[in-house]
């Protein structure tokens, strides 16, 4: 069985940037159906990691929904009120990459606006090193073997209510939020694991 995991913080928590509603039906009805129906695509079958389920299947809909909830449940980690400071070896690695923090921004955002449709776009660690990368749908880095470190859902449903069809506004308010630390501790975690 896999299971909707808690918030780490309560769903009004991340006002102004990021609105309770939009919280609510987005934990509460979006990443609990992609559970539900990963929980019936997987019925009766020997249950896996749900890592090596999504680098091994090739069942679209357990795809689409194990994608769905192993993204999210990555995203909630990814953000804290408040936000917190990037710092240490992860700071130095994306200035090296990327010119600076600003740098680093401006990329992940044109490739933000660039997705068509819905998707995500990621910071990852691509055989060493740090890239950005977009998917589709509901897919993860870690089906074409990337690790990811740091996603936005640019879904209509992740942003619709506060900023209606302004993604720009959207990326530029969520750098508020990002829990840099979680971000950093994703980067130590690849490192060791590579
Ligand atoms: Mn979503």
């Amino acid at each position: 069985m896999f299971t909707l995991p808690d918030l780490p913080y309560p769903t009004n928590a991340l006002e102004p940037y990021i609105d309770a509603q939009t919280m609510e039906i987005h934990h509460g009805k979006h990443h609990a159906t992609y559970v539900k129906n990963l929980n019936d695509l997987v019925t009766g079958k020997e249950e896996k990691d749900l890592e090596e389920l999504l680098k091994t299947t090739d069942n679209q809909k357990i795809k689409n929904n194990g994608g769905g909830h192993y993204n999210h449940s990555l995203f909630w980690q990814m953000m804290t009120p408040g936000g917190s400071r990037l710092e240490g070896k992860l700071a130095e690695t994306i200035n090296s990459t990327f010119g600076n923090l600003d740098g680093f921004k401006e990329k992940f955002t044109a490739a933000g606006l660039g997705r068509f449709g819905s998707g995500w776009v990621w910071l990852v660690v691509d055989g060493g090193k740090l890239a950005i990368m977009d998917t589709p749908n509901q897919d993860s880095p870690i089906m074409s073997g990337q690790t990811p470190l740091l996603g936005i859902d640019v879904w209509e449903h992740a942003y619709y209510i506060l900023y209606k069809w302004n993604r720009v506004e959207y990326i530029k308010n969520w750098w508020n939020i990002i829990n840099w630390q979680k971000v950093d501790e994703n980067y130590s975690q690849a490192q060791a694991n590579s």
